[in-house]
């Protein structure tokens, strides 16, 4: 029996990577029947007539995790990909990324595009990142930088890429390979496009892993039932929770908060800590 990886699913056909090619599947039956759908991303088990072009999934790898949005299977990393410059990077926005990938438990990378329009505001920021234990990457399509070490980290993965429209996402994956060839610069007409078409989700071959460049992340906003849970999406919290006066300190208001002492002695980034207070109030409970 051949496996592979299903790339892409249109209409009842599935798009499967085999090692030797992409192979059109339909599904077998009782795969038909399943409550659960089969992903983009499950690990499947096909066969096929000798020398035929066309197969049929036969079974379901078990998955080591499901994304709802965007719907993928079996996800490794998350790579966060923000510009320096062009447009400026939406912390907010990076942390919020960042924050919904920690709560699925799902490692991160942070990628900062565009270097070239601000090398040493790149380092700067990549340095905060990189602080916090998140691997991070300063790319320029224009200069050819980076590229080498982001493939290091895509490697043998499925990643999904999370960042603004206009964050150079495009531009990079055809740096990393020109065989993508995908559709750049328009941004206007690109966003056009995607307000009158629903882009399904593709997983995109890259060496020897995957990724997918699909809105989601973006659009999350915290769940009511993440209060607690928030303060351990931020590992640069960690070391500090434990000590806290109060058991349950929510590092709000709390005295003896050994929180707000880091980000007082600069171990915690003032921005970060704010990010956290926003986040946590949107997570509180509405009653
Ligand atoms: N200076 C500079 N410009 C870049 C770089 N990468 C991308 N750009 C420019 O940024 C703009 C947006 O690039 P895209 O690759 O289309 O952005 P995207 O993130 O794929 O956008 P969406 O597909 O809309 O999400 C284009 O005009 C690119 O030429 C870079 O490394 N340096
Ligand atoms: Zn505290």
């Amino acid at each position: 029996m051949e496996q592979g990886v299903i790339v892409k699913g249109i209409g009842g056909t599935y798009d499967v990577e085999t090692e030797s090619g992409v192979v059109p599947c339909i599904l077998r039956g009782r795969l038909r029947l399943r409550d659960d759908r089969v992903l983009v991303g499950d690990k499947v088990e096909i066969s096929r007539e000798p020398g035929g072009e066309a197969g049929v999934v036969e079974r379901i790898l078990p998955r080591i995790n499901e994304l709802t949005r965007p719907a993928i299977a079996n996800v490794n990393q998350v790579a966060v990909v923000f510009s320096v410059k062009n447009p400026p990077p939406n912390y907010l926005l990076l942390d919020r990324i960042l924050v919904q990938a920690e709560l699925l438990d799902l490692s991160c990378v942070v990628v900062f595009t565009k270097g070239d329009l601000d090398p040493a505001g790149a380092l700067d920021m990549a340095n905060k990142y990189a602080a916090i234990s998140y691997p991070t990457v300063i790319t320029s399509v224009i200069k050819s930088e980076g590229l080498d070490e982001l493939r290091e980290l895509l490697k043998g993965k499925i990643s999904t890429l999370a960042g603004p429209s206009g964050a150079g996402k495009s531009s990079l994956l055809n740096a990393l390979d020109p065989a993508l060839n995908l559709e750049t610069g328009k941004v206007s007409a690109k966003a056009q496009r995607g307000r009158h078409t629903t882009r399904s989700v593709e997983l995109l071959s890259l060496g020897d892993g995957y990724v997918a460049d699909t809105p989601g992340f973006s659009r999350l906003s915290m769940g009511t039932d993440q209060e607690r849970d928030l303060q351990f999406a931020f590992p640069e919290f960690r070391p500090h929770i434990d000590a806290c006066q109060f058991r349950g300190c929510l590092h709000r208001r709390e005295p003896g908060c050994q929180v707000k002492e880091a980000v007082k002695t600069g171990e915690i980034l003032p921005r970060r800590y704010e990010h956290y207070l926003i986040l946590l109030e949107e997570a509180a409970p509405r009653y």
